[in-house]
This record gives structure tokens, C-alpha cells and sequence, in this order.
């Protein structure tokens, strides 16, 4: 039965990382992968999350089945971060939440919900977007279609590409929205475009789902949230994936979350029967290290000041790192111009390098993806100059 079965594709940012490990080069540079590495090149282990880690320790617990959504703290805590503290779908219980195994898994419950409940609905995707959201919601059963996004020729959105787009989807289309920080291109919407993407939205009767993986990587905590409570504050349903992956640099842990916002308090109580019943056909309940480390840190005080300032520090590296990029390609390739990394917001820049260039940079054991995504969060003061240097000669 298994002769038949052929190899299946690899993924392609995965695969870089596979074919970077196998690099011997000492001097080898992963720009691939979306992870954040600080000035040494590591992956950071939060204090914040060794001081809960260690906090859990004092009093350690038994690992009994954690209830179907998750803990309940965590949830709690979810919301408040993914909403705002003083959110009225809080206040309503109208938002319901439930702990999933990372931002993959939140956006494969709310897939899988979506199926059931809106069988019919197409799909739209950013283009381009996470290799993964088409995947996943191609392996839920739906058609996945592209909306404009990426303008090539600014590094920018093509902002009347994408409303156009938004405007043609029919009623009842799900629109799978970058809440901050866009993958892969880096390029942002700003608070006046957002407007009139929550007004089209709203007027089709279109079904947003916000998937935010990068909150605080961008501009803020609460100011790369600010697009969830604008949809928050328009009627209709809503559905947000969140991670902590990055935010919290917790990325084998898996957590991640998928919030419903309902109408009423009682919608809410059936729509939350319904996703406890995709997980509990799935993996029945989540694991309950990454989610106790996750609210134990954003319901202590001081750990949740610790956090925020950590966080901040990832957010203001990466920025200048986009600075020093863009300052020394300027003295080392003066006929290009890459002052628009500085604008591109978040851990990836669509560099503008063709496969071509990327292959050849490959030579010099720096990997970055096909398409041009540098993660600007592998950059550090110990590479920029040998990346820059292999810029500049393959340009
Ligand atoms: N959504 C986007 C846009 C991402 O870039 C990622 C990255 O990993 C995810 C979701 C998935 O998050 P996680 O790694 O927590 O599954
Ligand atoms: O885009 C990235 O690099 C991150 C990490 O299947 C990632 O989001 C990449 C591919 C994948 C899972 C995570």
C-alpha cells in the first residue's frame, strides 16, 4: 500500500535551514528562517521566562490533562493581550479562546471550524504570504485564492491592488490578515489603509481572521494590536491566531492561541463547544509547560515588566539592524538603493534580490530564501559586514 506514495515537497524555508546545518563554512550566516537571534547570533532564553520557569519550580504540580481549551489562566491572559485589558468583547464574554499548539495550530482550529460552519466560503491569502496559510487551509478543504499585496517596484503595498481585491471577494469570503508585522514581505499598512480595509470588510460581509505571530515585534505591544481591537470595535465575527513563539522566543513549546469574537455571550458559549470539539479530535487537550510559563509571566507584575522590556530590546535591535543595513549597502553599493528595508516593518525584509542573487550569495554560505526574505533579526554586528559585502558583490 505504501509503494505507490511519492516524496512529498519540502518546505521551503525549512529546507534552507536544512541545507545551512549541513554548511561546514564556520563562517555560514542563516538569513533564512524567521527566528530572532540576538548580537551573538543565539536564540535568546528569555529572563522572564527562567524566572516563571523557576517560580513553577517552588511548587511543582502534577501533569494532569489540562481542560480542552487550555489553561484557563493562559486564556485569560491571552485575551487581555490580544484584545486590550478594557475590551468590551471581554467585558460582553462575547471572545472566546482556546490554547493551541502554536500560531500553526490556532490557525488549523479555526480552519477546521471554519470548514464546518462555512463550507462553502473561499479563501483569500496575501500575495504573497506564509507559504503555510495556503497549506493550511487547503488541507482543511477549502479553495485558496490570492489577494494584491506586495508592490515590487516600492517594497510597499499595493494598496489599490489589495482593496480592489477586497472589494471583488464575494460575501461570506474568509480574508486571512497579517495583523502586524507582515511575512514574508516586511511591507505594513498604515492606520489609514487599515480603516478602509476593516470598512470593506465589514460592508461585504467578509469573515476576517487575523493572524498575528509578531505582536511587539513591530511598534509596540498594544500599537501592533491596535488593528484586533479596530475589528473589535466594528460588528461581525472575527477570528484572531496569536503565537509566543517569537514574543516570548518559545518556539518548541508551541503556544499560540485562537480567539472567536461572537456577538453575544451565548453565541460565544456554542462557538467554543464547537472548537473544543475540533481539539478533542485532534490532540484532545494542549501541553501545559509553555502555556503556564506564558500566563505566569503576564499575570506577575514584575515578570510582565520584565517581558515587555525584553521584548522591546529584541523590537529595537532588529531596527537597527534595518539602519545599519541600509547605511552600509549605502557606502558599499552607492548605484543601489535599499532605503526601504528602514520602512519595512517587523523580522523580514523582501530584500528585492532575485533567486538568481540569492543562489550566488548560497556560495558564500549566506542563506536567504528564493524569493529575496532576509529575517533582519540574523543580522548582528558580528555578520552585517560580510552580508553587506556579499550584497554588494552579487548586485
Ligand atoms: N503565522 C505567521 C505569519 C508566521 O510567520 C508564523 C511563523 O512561524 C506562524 C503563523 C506560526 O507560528 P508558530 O511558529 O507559533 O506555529
Ligand atoms: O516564515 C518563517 O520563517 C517562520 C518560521 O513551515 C516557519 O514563520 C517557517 C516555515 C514553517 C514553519 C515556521
Amino acid at each position: 500500500i505504501f509503494s505507490a506514495i511519492a516524496m512529498a515537497p519540502r518546505d521551503p524555508i525549512l529546507g534552507i535551514t536544512e541545507a545551512f546545518n549541513a554548511d561546514t563554512n564556520p563562517a555560514k550566516i542563516n538569513l533564512g528562517v524567521g527566528v530572532y537571534y540576538d548580537d551573538n547570533g543565539k536564540v535568546p532564553l528569555l529572563e522572564c521566562v527562567q524566572k516563571a520557569e523557576a517560580k513553577l519550580m517552588e511548587q511543582p504540580t502534577p501533569r494532569t490533562y489540562l481542560p480542552i481549551e487550555g489553561l484557563g489562566a493562559y486564556d485569560k491572559a491571552v485575551q487581555e493581550l490580544v484584545f486590550g485589558a478594557d475590551s468590551a468583547v471581554i467585558q460582553e464574554k462575547r471572545a472566546v479562546t482556546v490554547q493551541a499548539l502554536g500560531g500553526t495550530g490556532a490557525l488549523k482550529i479555526g480552519a477546521d471550524f471554519l470548514k464546518r460552519f462555512s463550507p462553502d466560503s473561499q479563501v483569500y491569502i496575501s500575495d504573497p504570504s506564509w507559504e503555510n496559510h495556503r497549506a493550511l487551509f487547503e488541507s482543511a478543504g477549502f479553495t485558496v485564492n490570492n489577494y494584491a499585496y506586495y508592490d515590487a517596484a516600492t517594497h510597499g503595498v499595493n494598496f489599490e491592488g489589495m482593496l480592489a481585491a477586497l472589494k471583488a471577494m464575494p460575501e461570506g469570503a474568509i480574508v486571512v490578515l497579517h495583523a502586524c508585522c507582515h511575512n514574508p514581505t516586511g511591507a505594513e499598512l498604515n492606520a489609514d489603509q487599515w480603516g478602509q480595509v476593516i470598512q470593506v470588510v465589514r460592508e461585504n460581509n467578509l469573515i476576517p481572521f487575523l493572524d498575528m505571530a509578531y505582536q511587539g515585534f513591530g511598534d509596540g505591544i498594544a500599537e501592533d494590536g491596535a488593528v484586533v481591537r479596530r475589528f473589535t470595535d466594528t460588528a461581525g465575527p472575527l477570528l484572531v491566531s496569536n503565537s509566543f513563539s517569537k514574543s516570548f522566543s518559545l518556539y518548541g513549546e508551541r503556544v499560540g492561541a485562537l480567539s472567536v469574537v461572537a456577538s453575544t455571550a451565548e453565541e460565544a458559549a456554542r462557538l467554543l463547544s464547537q472548537l473544543k470539539r475540533i481539539v478533542r479530535t485532534n490532540y484532545s487537550n494542549p501541553p501545559t509547560h509553555g502555556g503556564k510559563v506564558v500566563a505566569t509571566v503576564l499575570s506577575t507584575p514584575e515578570l510582565r515588566q520584565l517581558w515587555e522590556d525584553e521584548l522591546a530590546g529584541m523590537r529595537v535591535r532588529i531596527k537597527q539592524m534595518r539602519d545599519e543595513l541600509v547605511k552600509k549597502l549605502a557606502e558599499k553599493a552607492p548605484n543601489s538603493d535599499f532605503a526601504f528595508v528602514r520602512e519595512q516593518v517587523g523580522m523580514f525584509s523582501y530584500s528585492g534580490l532575485t533567486k538568481d542573487q540569492v543562489e550566488k550569495l548560497r556560495a558564500e554560505s549566506i542563506y536567504a530564501v528564493d524569493t529575496g526574505r532576509i529575517c533582519v533579526a540574523a543580522l548582528n554586528s558580528k555578520n552585517i559586514d560580510r552580508v553587506v559585502d556579499a550584497i554588494a558583490k552579487v548586485l
